[in-house]
């Protein structure tokens, strides 16, 4: 018997991908930049045993039982049993049946990159079983998007690629987290329950009905994601807060052109929306960003240095429970 675990966080897109030209090979139609938080906050935690005297395979999703059968599984094994360096002389490992547990310590599906984690997570434990060596974005992407990007730590870009077969469309570093040791996530839960329209459907609906997101992903996304790489790269907060609170809105006005519409954002998502652009007025310097993936829950970007006194300003804000049902935390990048 062999078994391996492994732990992967979720990434925070801040200029976000949404949209695929190859629903198969999930290729997006454009890059894409996020940052992968600390992998001792929100993460997913996946543990593989592969035993010749299993019968079957299994999976387990936080603790439940679910069919092995996933088209996307499928395609995540596929590809991996294609780099398995095999030796025909030894009993063979890729012929054993596995059992994959596979939990998260936040929301599933809440708009939390729940996805992104959960197939970084397995992607990297097949890896590590099956000891396969090199670049494995890209079986991470044939999981789920998005899970490329948390294959790597600190800020990643999704390059989309221009190959049919994919080959290139990959993730790659842009810098360790290192590099902006001050930067911090807060994420205020709004709303815990899954979401309604899952990512993978909504955008495909986008793609046949959103006249914008054509327009957003040829002449806005290319300079915007120069933009973003410069002022990671400079460390510069106030343009990266810009380009990451217009990219977000952005993203939720496809999801409003998008026939029928996408609500990812209630009441409460807006009013923080309009509480940080109040906050950075009264501050008269950018000290806040806020960005939101398919659900209602904020990631606020901001430095160390801010931290305690706007959490403390969202205490008072925000005094019930609205804007944090569960838990404010805060997550270094
Ligand atoms: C992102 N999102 O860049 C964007 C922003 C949601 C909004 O990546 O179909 O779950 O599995 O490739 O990766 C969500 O998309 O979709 C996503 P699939 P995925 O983070």
């Amino acid at each position: 018997m062999k078994i391996v675990t492994c732990i992967a966080p979720v990434n925070i897109a801040v200029i976000k991908y949404w949209g695929k030209r190859d629903n198969e090979l999930i290729l997006p139609i454009n890059d894409s930049i996020s940052s992968t938080l600390d992998a001792n906050q929100m993460c997913a935690k996946t543990t593989i045993m592969a035993s010749p005297n299993f019968l079957d395979n299994k999976l387990w999703l936080n603790g439940q039982e679910e069919n092995f059968d996933q088209p996307r599984l499928k395609n995540c094994l596929k590809e991996i049993k294609k780099r398995i360096y095999t030796d025909e002389s030894k009993e063979n490992i890729v012929n054993w049946n596995i059992h994959i547990c596979s939990e998260n310590n936040f929301p599933t599906a809440a708009g939390l990159a729940s996805s992104a984690a959960g197939y970084a997570c397995l992607v990297f434990a097949l890896a590590k079983l099956y000891n396969i060596e090199g670049d494995i974005s890209g079986l991470a992407r044939r999981g789920s998007g998005s899970a490329c990007r948390s294959i790597y730590g600190g800020w990643v870009k999704w390059c989309k690629g221009e190959a049919a077969d994919g080959s290139d469309s990959l993730a790659v570093q842009l810098a360790p987290p290192s590099h902006w040791a001050d930067m911090r996530v807060i994420i205020l839960v709004v709303n815990e329950s899954r979401k309604k329209h899952s990512s993978t459907n909504a955008m495909k609906t986008s793609m046949s009905t959103s006249t914008l997101l054509t327009t957003r992903a040829e002449t806005i996304v290319p300079a915007r994601i120069s933009d973003m790489e410069a002022a990671i790269k400079a460390k510069d907060f106030a343009k990266f807060a810009d380009l990451t609170m217009r990219d977000s809105n952005q993203f939720h006005a496809i999801c409003l052109d998008t026939y029928p519409p996408c609500f990812y954002l209630n009441e409460v998502s807006r009013s923080i929306i309009e509480f940080v652009h109040e906050y950075n007025d009264f501050k008269e310097s950018t000290q806040v960003a806020y960005t939101y993936d398919a659900g209602p829950n904020a990631c606020l970007y901001t430095l160390e240095n801010n931290v305690s006194e706007l959490l403390a300003v969202i205490d008072e804000v925000f005094p019930t429970n609205a804007a944090r049902e569960e838990y404010i935390k805060g997550i270094p990048v």
